[in-house]
């Protein structure tokens, strides 16, 4: 690797020279011989193009269009000829979507603009530049686009105060500036912290550079690598080992509108199942019916309140995807339904090998074979790889036609009603072979509405090999029940992957470090398009002590997938192993998951709609929090948001008994578990990159002691957040009183949405939307509860209202005019609570005489 990367620099060096004195050589260099280094440095030609320009250099061409005023499309071709216009990741109507522009050529440099930015190329360089209306420089070549063999790479300047984020779950700190990372789906059992590749390819980051965003999205399935100043510190780079190169630019400037923007290019997720935001209960396996049911029984009985139920690949007929076990399950479809009948979803994993069983009554492969459903050797045969099942062939997802039959096989299954499926390993994983994977040239077809059919390398599909396979599983799932949201959680993907299935980080470990680690891990997958996503509560390899355990549970309460999972052959991992006393504390915060139901679901329908995450960076909230406005993670390390209302503080260290700060966004903060008042102490920031002092501003903290039982979690002033009872599953009915939690503060709001969770029902206005605003008056405050949105009947028939920062017995209490004579005032937790009916066309309370 290194050898190479020097070989590299030296050929460039003398290239360089020459290239600058001779004018055209570098069009002679885009026909020579494979293999040769060049670099496009020289614009031979500019013309205007309706929505952007487009550049020579002797051949080779650039064309830089616009597809909104805030997104920008550049795409390369050494040869001149560029590569065929399609993708898996873009959505058609965002890629064929452009803008006018105003063409300019001034002196030695020829540009354009849309509303929000500016481009210029320097003729005598090819260095692009992309700035802001007011010429804040953006994004700027640091070098010349290289081509070497098929390899290209890409360099941009790397301001000092820039820091970048996202490319999916990779693990390392938040910030990515200073790693490099490669793309290339790989099953990386027991991945460590600077393990890489991982699962997942998404090459897409947001920079944040005081306070101004844009996003950059490669969309390249090769073999793809980031380096940002590992390399060189003062330029990032990006590249790939085939492929076209082709990027997108998305302007914020606030890192909101980036996400929004990548969610319009790359697609939304669809709003999800409610009951895959409950507690899910899982490991590697259990082995037999009457352990899945004794795991389901424990759960009613103990009163841990729970939603779903996996079945992992021991459930099969020797590893066979689609096939049952009947000695362990004897009767699938029966115990299917007496989980329902206990308030159950269950899971199945179904993996993507088929086991290459010909005449052997295994339809699965039998149906494949007959319809070449199966990808291919070099020399035509198919290709078989050894998996769980043994011998195993690969269905050929980047067809349509076999997608369809994919989906076709869940069938069976999807009737009977199990709930959703789980596609793993679909890196894909083969055992024992060097590359863990299947071998570059083996063969895949490309038949896709959109697409020119023709055959591609594994080389070009691996990295969206296993999105395929997941959009497979959730295209059948719909088409087998169209009125149905389809759960689907898979392990690889590419861009554009949440528009079909839920994740998960992989094989983490049962111990403190990944605890801590899945923290950014999911942040950055949230920024990288990927709301839905949890880790394996509890660790997978290697087995939790029942502290770890208990701490895991307790922030994967604030995180969108919550589901326990673990290894085989590890000790159990269920809430209540170790026995009561920590069961209890557990208890109390996957109750509270289900409490906070109806925040969560209303993000997740949020999400749903405009692409923010439901976790969340602190600087994707508050952006300029900061005095020089770097993003406020940097010294927070491990806080996160859920949705815009809840601050996260796990300890950063969670093992250690030190005691530590929680930083404070400027705004007020209430403790969410007892309703008090922050009192912060002033906190003296510092600038990140050069430990200035920046002085006291806004900015609070407060010391906390680390302690088992308890993650500290704090709600923002100015926020009203919508509670439900305690149910044991998302299919009970609440019983009781819908209740808001209202702490007062400036910009004081919150929304509530709810539906029946599982149809599309909501699609014809079957849902309900409540808006809530507070304000402060000259002696108390006034709710407003907005009027009910659609047609969906609440399960509530009251609201009990509850104000914290709430000091004295109140005066007149009116609810839309009429007079409210029962509140509580509760003084030591400095809170009023007051019941209201509930009325469809909302009203405002009015509390006076404080
Ligand atoms: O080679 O299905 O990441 O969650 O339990 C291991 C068995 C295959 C890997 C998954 C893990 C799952 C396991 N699978």
């Amino acid at each position: 690797m290194n050898g190479l990367r020097f070989g590299r620099v030296a050929v460039l060096f003398v290239l360089g020279c020459c290239m600058m004195s001779v004018p055209g050589l570098s069009a002679q260099s885009a026909t020579a011989a494979k293999g040769d280094l060049i670099s496009l440095n020289r614009a031979t030609s500019a013309a205007a193009l309706p929505n952007g320009l487009e550049l020579r250099d002797g051949e080779a061409r650039v064309q830089i269009t616009a597809l909104r005023e805030d997104v920008l499309r550049i795409r390369v071709s050494k040869t001149g000829k560029m590569p065929e216009d399609a993708s898996w990741a873009v959505l058609p109507g965002s890629r064929t979507s452009s803008v006018a522009t105003a063409y300019r050529a001034e002196g030695g440099k020829a540009g354009f603009s849309t509303k929000a930015l500016q481009v210029w190329v320097d003729r005598a360089t090819l260095a692009v530049t992309i700035s802001d209306r007011s010429g804040g420089v953006l994004l700027e070549d640091a070098r010349p686009v290289e081509f070497h063999g098929d390899h290209f790479r890409v360099y941009k300047r790397m301001p000092a105060e820039e820091h970048y984020f996202g490319l999916g779950d990779k693990t390392g700190p938040l910030d990515r500036r200073g790693g490099a990372y490669q793309m290339w789906n790989t099953d990386q059992y027991r991945f460590q912290e600077s393990s890489d590749p991982l699962y997942k390819a998404i090459p897409f980051f947001i920079a944040d550079n005081a306070g101004r965003s844009y996003g950059l999205f490669l969309d390249n399935t090769w073999r793809t690598s980031f380096d940002f100043g590992k390399e060189d510190s003062e330029a990032y780079s990006f590249g790939a080992d085939g492929g076209p190169i082709d990027y997108y630019f998305l302007y914020g400037p606030k890192p909101k509108q980036v996400v929004e923007g990548y969610a319009w290019l790359t697609g939304l997720t669809p709003l999800p199942p409610e009951w895959s935001l409950g507690f899910q209960q899982s490991r590697y396996s259990y082995m037999t019916e009457a352990r899945a049911s004794e795991v389901a029984d424990r759960m009613r009985a103990d009163r841990i309140p729970c939603d779903a139920l996996y079945l992992d690949i021991d459930f099969q007929d020797r590893n066979a995807p689609f096939t049952v076990n009947q000695q362990a399950f004897p009767k699938l479809p029966e115990f299917i339904q007496e989980l329902k009948e206990k308030h159950f979803n269950l899971v199945l994993i179904t993996d993507l090998h088929i086991a290459d069983r010909a005449n052997q009554g295994y339809a699965p492969y039998d149906s494949g074979a007959a319809g070449d459903h199966f990808v291919k050797n070099p020399d035509g045969s198919v290709f078989v790889g050894k998996v769980w099942p043994g011998p195993a062939v690969f269905p050929d997802f980047t067809r349509k036609e076999s997608r369809a039959w994919w989906g076709t096989l869940y069938k069976e299954f999807y009737g009977d009603g199990a709930a959703g499926f789980w596609n793993d390993m679909n890196e894909p994983s083969v055992f024992e072979t060097p590359s863990q994977t299947m071998p570059l040239d083996v063969v895949h077809r490309i038949d896709e509405p959109g697409f020119v059919s023709r055959t591609a390398r594994h080389a070009e599909i691996h990295n969206v090999y296993g999105m395929e396979n997941s959009r497979g599983t959730y295209e059948g799932l719909l088409a087998l029940k169209p009125n149905q949201r389809p759960f689907v959680l898979t392990r690889a993907t590419y861009a554009g992957g949440q528009r079909y299935a839920s994740t998960w980080t992989g094989d983490n470990s049962s111990n403190w470090n990944h605890l801590r680690m899945s923290t950014p891990m999911l942040l950055n997958l949230g920024l990288s398009g990927f709301s839905m996503a949890g880790d394996d509560i509890g660790g997978y390899a290697g087995s939790s002590t029942q502290d770890l355990l208990t701490k895991w549970i307790e922030v994967g309460e604030f995180n969108p997938i919550y589901r326990d999972h673990t290894e085989k052959f590890t000790a159990d991992q269920e809430p209540w192993v170790g026995g009561a006393e920590v069961e209890a504390v557990r208890r109390r915060y996957i109750e509270d998951r289900y409490r906070l139901m109806p925040y969560l679901y209303t993000l997740a329908e949020e999400n749903s709609r405009t692409g923010v995450p439901m976790m969340r960076p602190l600087f994707l909230e508050f952006p300029d929090a900061t005095a020089d406005k770097h993003p406020l993670d940097l010294d927070a390390a491990n806080q996160f948001m859920l949705g815009p209302d809840l601050l996260i503080a796990p300890a950063p260290y969670p093992e250690a008994p030190d005691s530590y700060a929680v930083t404070f966004p400027p705004v007020g903060w209430y403790d969410y578990w007892t309703g008090a008042k922050v009192a912060g102490s002033a906190r003296e920031a510092v600038a990140v990159s050069t430990g200035a002092a920046l002085g006291v501003g806004a900015l609070q903290s407060v010391k906390i002691t680390p302690q088992v039982d308890v993650l500290p979690v704090f709600v923002r002033a100015g926020s009203i957040l919508p509670f439900a009872p305690v149910v044991q599953s998302t299919q009970e009915k609440p019983n009781g009183p819908l209740t808001l939690k209202v702490y007062p503060g400036d910009g004081c709001e919150g929304s509530l949405y709810q539906d029946d969770g599982i149809s599309f029902a909501y699609k014809e206005k079957d849902f309900l939307r409540v808006k809530y605003s507070c304000e402060s008056t000259s002696d108390g405050l006034r709710l407003h509860i907005g009027a009910r949105e659609g047609s969906f009947q609440p399960w509530w028939n009251g609201v009990e209202v509850t104000i914290f920062g709430w000091s004295g017995a109140p005066g007149k209490i009116t609810y839309a005019g009429q007079v409210i004579a029962d509140s509580r005032f509760d003084g030591a937790a400095h809170s009023l609570t007051i019941v209201l009916p509930e009325r469809a066309e909302g009203g405002v309370l009015e509390i006076g005489g404080r």
